[in-house]
């Protein structure tokens, strides 16, 4: 998959993206990513990319041509209009079926708005996407992309290996995932879970599951609305939320 990001900070989004796992499956060809220099498309004499809102207001925008002929580079050199995506907070927010929708395009533009924004006419034009990452307000859109990049990578097929392998992870299910413990067996007089030593795998795949409902039911009970559990299952959390709700009226 080839992400061409649109971006004022070319540097921020390449060394954000160079390492781990997303470096790895750049050097094994199964992505790539570049960013493009909204700047280098300038045509103003003094290279801004920026000027004052028709109407008034706070702060600089973003002008449409360089956005334009940012994105016409990466459309003439590819051959094809591809999905694009503008970073703003006033797109739905990034889920986990996003990403691996988002995973099945062969190529992905991802623009980077800076200032408070871009003029609105080429948004018009070439924006397929938009997508926020949460409500809250960050100074630009590289962050967001580099998020999307992460979560979107792991998504295609061999970039995670075996064992890094997504299925069983949190949101699988919209259940969050177990907790998990390596060595030493017993750490600041904690111990790891009896289960987890026995070599029992039945036992220990129904331990991990209902530690997964537990999680979900106690931290993200936004969530559970959408998994799919079993009868016995939606039992076990309505005895979990009466024994909670028991719990906090005893402290009261
Ligand atoms: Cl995508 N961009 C900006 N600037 N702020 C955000 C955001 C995006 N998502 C949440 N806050």
């Amino acid at each position: 998959m080839n992400f061409h990001i649109l971006t004022l900070f070319p540097d921020m989004v390449m060394q954000g993206l160079s390492t781990s796992i997303i470096g790895r499956a750049k050097d094994r060809g199964l992505l790539s990513i570049e960013a493009v220099n909204i700047r280098d498309y300038t045509l103003e004499r003094h290279k801004k990319v920026d000027d004052y809102p028709y109407g008034g207001g706070a702060g600089m925008l973003m002008q449409a041509q360089p956005v334009y002929d940012a994105w016409m580079s990466v459309v003439n050199r590819i051959g094809y209009k591809p999905r694009t995506v503008y970073l703003t907070p006033q797109g739905p927010t990034f889920t986990q079926p996003m990403a691996k929708n988002f995973a099945l395009e062969k190529d992905l533009i991802l623009l980077c708005g800076h200032y408070e924004g871009i003029d609105e006419r080429v948004l018009e034009e070439i924006v397929t996407d938009y997508v926020s990452i949460g409500d809250y307000v960050l100074t630009g859109g590289e962050l967001p992309a580099m998020v999307m990049v992460d979560a979107i990578s792991r998504m295609v097929p061999g970039v995670l290996t075996n064992d890094e392998s997504g299925s069983t992870e949190s949101f699988e299910g919209n259940l969050l995932e177990y907790p998990q413990y390596s060595r030493p067996e017993e750490w600041h007089g904690k111990k790891v879970p009896e289960v987890l030593m026995s070599g029992h795998h039945a036992n220990i795949e129904k331990w991990r599951r209902e530690q997964s409902i537990y999680r979900t039911a106690k931290r993200r009970p936004d969530l559970l609305k959408k998994a799919d559990l079993t009868n016995k299952e939606w039992n076990y959390v309505r005895q979990l939320r009466k024994q909670w709700k028991e719990e906090e009226e005893q402290t009261k």
